[in-house]
């Protein structure tokens, strides 16, 4: 199996973890547009009565053409599980995400979830974080000085381009890729991190998933 057949597969098997009734969190990028899309199949057939909050505006689209109830998380009180993707996973469950530029909503998201649930091809599974660029979602007011202060503190930062100019959040911020290869202490660089003005977020995701699903040829493995 591809990798794409890989992400429908595992899109298809986070579905069947939804139940009528609940308050869903839906993630973003390429595995979770196929978790959306069987989630549509199965609010149609079944009539499932469902409310979402989704983690970007592309994925609350995707969602809204499907038929899905899409709200605002400010407009639920919470949620009862969320299920979105990631760009690495570690032994020890913890993430990195951010590589659709969607990370502060998707941590906002989560730490209002009662259960979190990532879906992933077999790829994104580590021995240990760093190999994925970290992302940090900064302020553009003074992020040049940003920058110089991570490169002054070794950590390889980069602005994140397209040919027209910086990507931008959905909150309207910038995103600067850390380019580790290897993060020895996680729990430390966040701190680190969270410490920093001007940066909103970084992309590592400790502690917070209870169930993960990866994809393989021979059939989805839910860990945890
Ligand atoms: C999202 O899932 C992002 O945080 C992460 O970058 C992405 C993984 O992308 P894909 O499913 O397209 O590999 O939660």
């Amino acid at each position: 199996m591809n990798q794409d057949q890989l992400k429908e597969q595992v899109g298809r098997e986070a579905v069947k973890f939804v139940e009528d009734g609940m308050y869903l969190g839906l993630g973003t990028g390429s595995t979770v547009r196929y978790m959306v899309d069987a989630l549509g199949e199965r609010v149609a057939n079944e009539h499932l009565n469902l409310v979402c909050v989704a983690t970007s505006e592309r994925t609350a689209q995707q969602a809204a053409e499907l038929g899905i109830t899409v709200r605002n998380l400010d407009d639920v009180d919470h949620l009862d599980l969320t299920i979105d993707g990631a760009d690495e996973i570690d032994d020890n469950f913890q993430g990195i995400k951010g590589g659709g530029a969607a990370h502060l909503w998707e941590k906002i998201v989560a730490i209002n979830s009662t259960k979190n649930m990532w879906i992933v091809d077999e790829s994104k599974m580590v021995h240990k974080l760093g190999q994925f660029p970290l992302p940090l979602e900064v302020i553009p007011f003074g992020s040049t000085h940003v920058l110089k202060k991570l490169t002054d503190m070794g950590l390889h930062p980069t602005f994140r381009m397209t040919e027209t100019g910086h990507v931008m959040t959905d909150s309207e911020n910038y995103v600067i890729d850390l380019h580790l290869n290897e993060i020895d202490h996680p729990h430390e660089l966040a701190a680190q991190l969270d410490g920093i003005v001007g940066v909103v977020e970084h992309g590592l995701f400790l502690d917070m998933v209870n169930t993960v699903i990866v994809g393989r040829s021979d059939g989805p493995e839910v860990l945890r």
